[in-house]
């Protein structure tokens, strides 16, 4: 009997309005788009999920993401996990930057095999768009399509299944459970449902998983691959989890869901071997970046340990000194991004993702490579002061992590992180905050001033505050509505966004704020500045 090919996910890449939403809904039926803001403006702005049938019946898990630049790190969130590329260039407008840049992601995360779409192909001659991509991507097919039309379709389903059927696929991999969250939401009936690509291992309905960095127990109710229920998902499978346990607001875009047996831990810390992009600046030891692991992003503090500084084109061995904990297994590999202005600019692999805080030095280096190369690495001069954060019911070893001007957050700051991501576009406001964490309305400030130094929390006006992500995704909306009728006003944002009065203000304000745009009496109109790029 021949043996059933192993699951895989394809994802897209390209520029804003290159055609991967259409070319993605041409293949599989499905508009991925299903926002109505996403519809009304013809842009994606979350991630979009599809089944995608190639000619041998073999299916493929679709995430198409967002190819605007202000949604880049919803593209990395989305581009971790998958097995191959689709990466979608226009016939009529050729490589544009986030074309370079979501290519750049896509080798950084270390999924090098895919197909390139000459996209729009009715619209232009698809030659000279081809000749850019294939400089930029190497060795992949480059196929001429339109959705339009539609054409190419069947050369592009072919050329796909050339590549996957040269993939080894993740559940080669074996390991335990292990699935980075990108959406969690209730359903009646069901409760709480969390959705992600399953990296490694297997979950059935029954298992006990656990949620990190919390540390939260819960219980599989049911399984679902592609909306179909099943005894059991693989690694390589977009999964669906009905959980027990927990609440969803308890669990967001970012959180892990390990089997329960699971030895992975979150970290505060993480040796690495780092590589820069090529023309990206150098960067300087204890310079900050931020770095994007699977669903989920920290800031931290890059320390090499070779040389002062990381360059282009000598890649090196690093600790990276994280503000907030991510949840790494050896060999994943992960993004660094700039913070301003917010470009990628290289990413690595986990070598050790529990190292103790050290400085450079040969010991380190050798250690290092020995890990590397899977031996048995030497011990670690002061093993014992291993610093691992641990989430759950024992508070996070936090002392000695990252330093005095960077600081790391307590299971409570954590908390609150966790309640604004899943509040999303209508936070609860910080007295609410406070209460919900059972802390006093001082103590929660101050996570929320550490919260707001690590990028996890963005004030929008008194008393309130926003994860950074549903604020991205409202603000692209309000300047849309800026840009479509010459400006915006509290009551019309109101109606707009279906929200209240106070949020429409604070986020109006918040735009004055942010230099975006301008206050004209009762209206807020966009400056020339923010008109660039949509
Ligand atoms: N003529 C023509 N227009 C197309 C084709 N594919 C897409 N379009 C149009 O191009 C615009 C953008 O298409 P999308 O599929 O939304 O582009 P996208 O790459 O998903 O955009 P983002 O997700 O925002 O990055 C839409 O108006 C489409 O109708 C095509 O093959 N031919
Ligand atoms: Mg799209």
């Amino acid at each position: 009997m021949a043996r059933r090919p192993p699951p895989l996910t394809l994802g897209t890449a390209g520029h804003i309005d290159h055609g991967k939403t259409a070319l993605i809904g041409a293949l599989t039926g499905r508009d991925t788009d299903r926002l109505p803001e996403e519809r009304r403006r013809g842009i994606s702005i979350e991630l979009g999920y599809a089944p995608l049938e190639l000619p041998s019946g073999r299916r493929l898990s679709v995430v198409d993401v967002p190819g605007h630049e202000r949604f880049v790190r919803t593209m990395v969130a989305g581009a971790s996990g998958v097995d191959l590329f689709l990466l979608c260039v226009a016939a009529d407008d050729g490589v544009m930057p986030q074309t370079r840049e979501h290519i750049a992601v896509l080798r950084q995360l270390g999924v090098d095999e895919g197909v390139v779409a000459v996209t729009k192909s009715d619209l232009a001659e698809p030659e000279l768009a081809a000749e850019e991509a294939r400089e930029l991507a190497p060795g992949a097919e480059v196929v001429a399509v339109s959705a339009r039309e539609p054409s190419g379709l069947d050369e592009l389903r072919a050329a796909l299944e050339r590549v996957a059927a040269g993939l080894p696929g993740r559940a080669a991999g074996g390991g335990p459970a292990r699935l980075h969250v990108d959406r969690s939401f209730t359903l009646r009936g069901i409760g709480t449902v969390v959705t992600g690509t399953l990296w490694s291992g297997e979950i059935r309905g029954g298992d006990t998983v656990t949620l990190l960095p919390r540390g939260l127990a819960a219980r599989v109710r049911s399984v679902q691959v592609h909306d179909e229920p099943v005894a059991r998902a693989e690694a390589g499978q977009r999964v669906a989890l009905a959980l027990t346990g927990v609440g969803w607001r308890d669990v967001a875009r970012g959180d892990v869901v390990c089997a329960d047996a699971e030895p992975l831990r979150p970290t505060y810390l993480v040796d690495a071997r780092l590589e820069l992009e090529p023309g990206a600046r150098p960067l300087r030891r204890g310079v900050r970046v931020h770095v994007h692991h699977g669903t989920r992003e920290a800031p931290a503090r890059v320390h090499p340990l070779e040389d002062e500084d990381l360059r282009p084109g000598s890649p090196t061995y690093a600790q990276l000194r994280l503000e907030a904990p991510l949840v790494p297994a050896p060999g994943d590999r992960f993004v660094l991004r700039q913070l301003a202005p917010p470009d990628t600019v290289g990413g690595g692999a986990v070598i050790d993702p529990r190292p103790r805080k050290h400085g450079r030095g040969e010991e380190t280096v050798a250690r290092l490579r020995a890990l590397e190369r899977g031996e048995e690495p030497p011990p670690a001069a002061g093993d014992t002061a291993r610093s691992i954060a641990v989430a759950g019911p024992t508070a996070p070893a936090l002392d000695d992590v990252a330093g005095p001007t960077a600081p790391a957050l307590d299971d409570a700051a954590l908390r609150i992180a966790a309640l604004l991501r899943s509040d999303g576009e209508r936070p609860r406001a910080d007295a609410d905050l406070a209460a919900a964490v059972g802390l006093a309305p001082a103590d929660s400030a101050e996570r929320l001033r550490a919260l707001e130094r690590t990028g996890q929390a963005v004030r929008v006006g008194r008393g309130l505050h926003f994860h950074p992500e549903p604020l991205e995704a409202l603000t692209a909306r309000l300047l849309a509505i800026c840009e479509r009728d010459g400006q915006a006003t509290i009551a019309g944002v109101r109606d707009e966004l279906g929200t209240s009065r106070r949020y429409a203000q604070a986020l109006l304000e918040h735009l004055d704020a942010e230099k975006l745009t301008l206050r004209r009496g009762d209206a807020h109109v966009l400056r020339r500045s923010a008109q660039r790029g949509r």
